[in-house]
Parts: C-alpha cells; sequence; structure tokens
C-alpha cells in the first residue's frame, strides 16, 4: 500500500512537471506554480519573504478513490472538510504574523508559509514531502520551496502515519519537522527520525497513564479498539505491554478499519457485544472513529465505559448530545487548554470575498453555511463515502441556496470558531514557535564561538544548511506566552501532562468535558491524581463505576 501510494506521489510531480511547468518562459512558469498551488490545495504566503516554514495539515478527512478507468497516475481529490484542520491552520499563519510583528524574534526577517493539504492521508503527505524538497522543479533537493524562498523546515504532519511516512524522506536530508500532533512512540526513534521533533509528549506517557486509571478504579478486563495506523496500533501495543506488567487482562483486541468495511466492522462489533468486558480502551482519531460510533448507535451498545485517547476526548465530532447514551462518562486523557490571544479575532477574519483564488476559504463557507459560492466550481461537501448499506454516499453534491456573503459567522457552532478548547491548536502555536525561536538563535550566532566545528563557525540566513538549523532545535528551550516551559529533549520529545475528562451532559443537553483529575510529572515520576469528592458520570444502569473483573 505504502509503495503504491509513493508510486503515485512520484507519477503526479512527473506529471505536474510535464503537463504544466513549459520550460523557460517567465510568465508561463508563473502559470505552472499557481496551477501547482491550487491542484495541491496549497496555501503560500512567501511574496517578498527569504526564509518560508512549511506546514502539512488535514484540512480535508480523506482522498476520493480513484475511478477505476483511469490509467494515469494522478493526485487523489479530497473531501470532507475538517473545521479543526482548517483552525490549526490558520493558527499557524496567526502565529507566523505575530513573531513578524515581534521585535525581540527575529526582528530583520519575515517569515513566510506555504502550507499543503495531507487530506489526512499518507499518500498526500508524501506528496506534500517531495514537493518541499524538490521545490516542483528539480529532481534533486535543493531546499527552495516552490515559492523560490529558502525553506527552513515543516510543522507537522497531523496524523502518527502521515508524519512517519513525510519524516523518512525528510529526515534524509535532515530537514527539520516539528510536530503539533503525532503522538506516535516510535517517532522518538532519532536513529529511524533523525530531523523529528514535536510539542506534543509521546504516547508512551499515555498508554501508562490508562493502565494507572485502571488500576485506580480496581478493573481487570479490559478490551482495546485501535484506529488501522500507527496511532492506534502502536498505542495500544504500548497500552498491552503496560497491562501485562501490571498483571492485568485484555478481554479483546480490534481494529477500526480505515477504509469501510463491512467484515472488519463486524468483527469488531461482535468482539465488543460478547465480550463480558464493561471497560474498553478506544485509541483512534476522531475522524477515524466517525463511522465506529454509528456502529455503536445502530447497534444499540451501551452499557460501556470508553477509555478515550486524547484524540477524540474532546472532539465535536464525536462529542454531540446524540452520542450521549454511547459514549457518555467517557473518561480519557487530554492536553491542558490554554487561550491564545487575539486568536478568536483573526479566525473571525475569513470571508470568501476577500480573495476569490482561495478555494478553501470558498469551501469552508459553503461547508459552514451550506450553500454554493456563486460562479465557484469549488465543490460543496461531496461525500462518496461508501457507507453501512455498502452503497457510495453521492448525496448533497451540491446546494441549491447560493451564498450571500451576507451570513455571518457569529451565528456558526463550529469547531473551527470555538476557542474554548484550544489545545493541539496551542502545539501548532508551540511548533511555529520552536522553528522561530531555533531561527532567531542561529541569526544571533557570533563568529568564531559559533556550534559548528571546526572553527566555530556560524550559519547565516537564509543560506543555511538543514542540518545547522537541527542544531539549535535539539536543544530548544522557550517559554510559552502562557507561562510553560517548553524543552525538547534529545529524542526531540516533551514532557506530557494531561487533564483527566469525563463526558457528562450540562443543563442545555450539551456534552461537557468534565476536569475529574490529572496525570502530571512531579518530584520526577508521573503521578495519577483523581480529585476528591469530584463526582464522575458512569453510563451504567447504576450509575455506579463499572464492573469489569
Ligand atoms: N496523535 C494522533 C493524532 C491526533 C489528533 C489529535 C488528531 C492526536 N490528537 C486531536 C485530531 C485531533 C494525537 C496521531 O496520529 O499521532
Amino acid at each position: 500500500m505504502a509503495s503504491r501510494n509513493k508510486c503515485l506521489a512520484l507519477g503526479f510531480l512527473a506529471f505536474l512537471w510535464a503537463e504544466l511547468c513549459t520550460e523557460g518562459k517567465e510568465e508561463e512558469e508563473q502559470t505552472c506554480r499557481l496551477l501547482g498551488k491550487f491542484d495541491l490545495n496549497g496555501y503560500v504566503d512567501a511574496k517578498n519573504h527569504s526564509l518560508v516554514i512549511g506546514g502539512l495539515f488535514p484540512i480535508h478527512s480523506r482522498t476520493i478513490p480513484a475511478n477505476e478507468s483511469i490509467l494515469e497516475p494522478v493526485s487523489a481529490k479530497c473531501e470532507g472538510f475538517n473545521f479543526r484542520g482548517f483552525r490549526w491552520m490558520k493558527t499557524m499563519i496567526h502565529t507566523i504574523k505575530e513573531i513578524n510583528e515581534r521585535k525581540d524574534i527575529l526582528p530583520n526577517i519575515t517569515l513566510g508559509y506555504q502550507i499543503f493539504d495531507t487530506c489526512f492521508t499518507i499518500s498526500k503527505s508524501v506528496e506534500a514531502a517531495l514537493v518541499f524538497l524538490t521545490g516542483q522543479e528539480e529532481n534533486k533537493p535543493n531546499f527552495r520551496n516552490s515559492t523560490g524562498a529558502f525553506l527552513a523546515g515543516i510543522i507537522g504532519a497531523g496524523g502518527s502515519s502521515l508524519s512517519v511516512a513525510a519524516s523518512r524522506i525528510l529526515g534524509l536530508y535532515y530537514l527539520p519537522q516539528v510536530g503539533y500532533a503525532s503522538t506516535c512512540s516510535i517517532l522518538s526513534d532519532k536513529y529511524q527520525f533523525p530531523s523529528y521533533l514535536r510539542t506534543i509528549a509521546s504516547d508512551k506517557i499515555q498508554s501508562e497513564a490508562m493502565v494507572r486509571l485502571i488500576q485506580h478504579f480496581g478493573w481487570v478486563w479490559i478490551g482495546t479498539i485501535a484506529a488501522d495506523d500507527d496511532y492506534g496500533k502502536y498505542g495500544v501495543k504500548l497500552f498491552k505491554e503496560n497491562m501485562e506488567n501490571a498483571n492485568l487482562c485484555i478481554a479483546f483486541s480490534e481494529i477500526i478499519p480505515k477504509v469501510y468495511s463491512y467484515e472488519k466492522m463486524q468483527r469488531a462489533v461482535d468482539a465488543i457485544k460478547t465480550s463480558t468486558a464493561r471497560v474498553i480502551v478506544l485509541y483512534a482519531s476522531d475522524i477515524d472513529l466517525s463511522p465506529f460510533a454509528l456502529e455503536m448507535v445502530y447497534h444499540n451498545i451501551t452499557d460501556r465505559t470508553w477509555i478515550a485517547s486524547e484524540a477524540w476526548i474532546t472532539s465535536a465530532l464525536i462529542a454531540k448530545p446524540e452520542y450521549f447514551p454511547y459514549f457518555g462518562g467517557s473518561i480519557g486523557f487530554a492536553i491542558p487548554r490554554t487561550d491564545i490571544p487575539g486568536l478568536k479575532e483573526f479566525l473571525y477574519d475569513v470571508h470568501p470575498s476577500k480573495d476569490p483564488n482561495d478555494v478553501l476559504t470558498i469551501e469552508f463557507w459553503q461547508t459552514a453555511f451550506n450553500c454554493t459560492w456563486p460562479n465557484s466550481n469549488v465543490p460543496y461537501n461531496s461525500d462518496h463515502r461508501v457507507n453501512m448499506t455498502g452503497k457510495e454516499d453521492r448525496l448533497h453534491a451540491m446546494s441549491d441556496t447560493f451564498c450571500t456573503g451576507e451570513e455571518k459567522l457569529e451565528d456558526l457552532k463550529n469547531t473551527y470558531l470555538d476557542v474554548s478548547q484550544l489545545r493541539i491548536t496551542n502545539n501548532v502555536k508551540q511548533a511555529v514557535y520552536s522553528m522561530a525561536y531555533a531561527l532567531d538563535s542561529l541569526s544571533t550566532c557570533e563568529e568564531g564561538r559559533g556550534p559548528y566545528v571546526p572553527g566555530n563557525t556560524c550559519a547565516y540566513i537564509p543560506d543555511f544548511e538543514p542540518w545547522q538549523l537541527m542544531y539549535y532545535l535539539k536543544t530548544l528551550k522557550f517559554t510559552t506566552h502562557d507561562g510553560r516551559r517548553i524543552e525538547i529533549d534529545e529524542n526531540g520529545d516533551v514532557t506530557g501532562y494531561y487533564d483527566i475528562l469525563n463526558w457528562q451532559l450540562d443543563d442545555n443537553g450539551n456534552i461537557a468535558f468534565v476536569k475529574v483529575g490529572e496525570y502530571v510529572f512531579t518530584n520526577s515520576m508521573f503521578e495519577l491524581v483523581i480529585t476528591k469528592n469530584t463526582t464522575i458520570f458512569w453510563n451504567t444502569e447504576s450509575s455506579e463505576s463499572p464492573h469489569s473483573v
């Protein structure tokens, strides 16, 4: 599968060069870049900037399966607009703007950006990594991206499997990559991923925390359900190892398929139905979890207590009131939330009329307000997913109502604008800051006192080598806007700390993420603290903690 994706990506790049980039002529080259930009759904602002930071975000949730009759490899189109990913991307842009306005970091340098949509797939991430390296125009790395500016490094990708794939390529050239959401433990292995760092803790910590939680409540038999990717599988692997060490038992281990498969889904459903284990660990990203959640509703599976991994515990995709009978009482781990000054205003400042070529904003608007933007051919909310009946779901190809442009963002209740749960969003901000602080240290180097041997030399912006920036990133320490310390260790990791949240229903019938405890690092060890006198909602007949013994 992976190698097929890679072939497609390479094929696609070849296609771009051959079809769109006619050699020589200035004007045509310009068109080539623009077409390249839109075909890849890239977001660029590199005007007058000598230094650019790359970004990879899941702005769509999946690629549309290729039509069988197509023989030539083409880059897949994407669907399923992801408001959360769009917010992460906007946060990267907001942070770059903030850094550019600051006088104390990189005072004489304006950073630009080039961002690609991964569509939450490995193939798109690999495609983007290759574009970053080759700059689309040459078949060897030159660290100048397609905008002609110098590429400092990359923020992303979101999911672990995507970061792993991108990192295997970027790592060959030691191009710095700072992840904001990929938590898979293998990414700590610097032998395999020499240029990967992250502003989120490895799942090694969360998998331990889950076992501590299970011990706290005295449960013994636990089922596990994992997404079919590096996040789910490695997360559960570490969890099982910790369970074994604690002499606790695994009742079943099943997978949620990435592409809908009746048989595979049924296996998981049957395992849950037939097992006596009432507590189930669910390690998956929210996008992967959605179809599984529907299955739980369809089969009316209630009376289970789900231990949530951080990727879905606060997700608006899953935390819907209609899922409460099935997932209410879920208990799990979340990165502590924070506020980001100025972000709300920046997020509100989005309107399709500002740039008719900004296809993502048009799609955002159409999807958010359920309308079609006049004179645009941006597809509206299409869904080619095979649904539970095994048929392709082609509903809602186009909305009949036109958007007027007068639609009000304030009226929306949508994850994009919800700034009450900034967790991964803050990691995006810190990832951009990591890059900026490293660049700042590089730029303030004094010749003769520099880090590179021989001669204690320095490197200079923009003409430095990627490994020279890696030097600064590897030992980076800084304090964030909300007063937290970020210290990147020798594995490129940061320390984890989690809030323990429990799903309860609030007075308005919405799901509230109630903090019931913490998993924190104090006195050189982790401690699980369940707040005294706190009320935990249990989704059991007795409303008491479930028996899973
Ligand atoms: N690590 C997951 C991806 C992920 C995520 C999230 C996606 C995490 N947290 C929150 C969406 C929202 C944690 C991975 O694949 O490594």
